[in-house]
């Protein structure tokens, strides 16, 4: 069987967690550190390790079946590459900023400047929309210190955290684009291929799924349960063991990572007791 070919970062912000993914996923390789390719133990996969921004051409040009890159540089690239999971990290957003003494109020007062950025094609489809016109200089590295050194009025740049904008006194003013890393897969794949990418798309789900929820387990009294109950949408319907203390129960079921805290505390009120919650390693409906 011919392996699926997947391309991911090399060295950079999204190694770690493509490679976590994988093994998440149950998928097992040798350490790819300082190689090329790397082929999985026990799954058909060949790994690529390349530069970000190489990724969608090597998919796009069919040396590589899939590969996991940020929508950022993907629609910066403009390969029309279908997405077939978004993977919920290296999340940040292409922004807009200016130095924080700037006189800007609205979009328009970007009108005639000059905008520093790594993402022309971005930040050009973004100010036509606008009906705007600025002038923009692309330069590969170091956005942040452009205006600094004269060379722009403003930058468009990726932000996370928003330490780089702020220690380079430049305030964030409008959000081009949000992104985080997506596996995308080449055009037309073989139906071998496809039943490879189902599988390991299956198994991306679980891992997903598991990462959102959490499993709870607590004690109740009975007369309580009804109330209990109803504050867990749960799976289909929460397990109920009973105690060896008579009239009381134990409750098992899953949560959703999001509304955990909230439902923590309804669920104390309503007179649960010795909560615990575990984390999910998979889930899988
Ligand atoms: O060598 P290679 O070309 O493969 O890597 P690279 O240096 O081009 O990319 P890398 O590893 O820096 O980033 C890979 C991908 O991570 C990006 O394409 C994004 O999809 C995603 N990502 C997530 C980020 C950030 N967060 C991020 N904060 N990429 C870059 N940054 C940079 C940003 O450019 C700025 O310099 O971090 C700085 C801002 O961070 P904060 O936290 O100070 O706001
Ligand atoms: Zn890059």
């Amino acid at each position: 069987m011919k392996p699926l070919k997947l391309a991911i970062q090399k060295s950079g912000r999204l190694s770690d967690d493509s490679l976590a993914l994988l093994r998440a996923c149950g998928i097992r390789f040798n350490n790819g550190m300082g190689k090329l390719r790397t082929e999985a133990l026990n799954f058909p996969l060949e790994l690529f390790f390349l530069r970000d921004d190489d990724i969608p051409e090597y998919v796009t040009d069919g040396i590589a079946d899939l590969g996991i890159v940020g929508e950022n540089v993907l629609y910066e690239k403009a390969q029309p590459l279908p997405i077939a999971a978004k993977l919920g990290f290296g999340k940040c957003r292409l922004s807009l900023a200016v130095p924080k003494n700037s006189g800007y109020r609205q979009l328009s007062d970007l009108n005639g400047q000059r905008i520093a950025t790594s993402y022309p094609r971005l930040l050009r489809s973004y100010l036509d929309k606008q009906s705007l016109r600025a002038d923009i200089h692309e330069i590969s590295g170091s956005v942040e210190i452009a205006p600094s050194i004269g060379l722009a009025d403003a930058i468009c740049d990726l932000v996370s955290s928003g330490s780089t904008l702020f220690t380079n006194g430049l305030r964030e003013v409008e959000t081009v684009l949000q992104s985080e890393a997506v596996l995308v897969q080449a055009q037309s794949l073989s139906a071998e291929k496809m039943a490879l990418l189902n599988r390991l798309l299956f198994r991306i789900q679980a891992v997903q799924k598991a990462q959102q929820n959490k499993y709870i387990l607590l004690n109740a009294p009975n007369d309580k349960l009804d109330k209990i109950v109803s504050l867990l949408p749960g799976i289909k319907s929460p397990t109920l063991l009973p105690l060896a203390i008579e009239g009381w129960s134990s409750l098992h079921s899953v949560i959703e990572e999001n509304q955990f805290w909230e439902v923590i505390e309804q669920l104390k009120a309503a007179g649960a007791e010795g909560i615990l919650v575990l984390p999910i390693e998979k889930m899988i409906f």
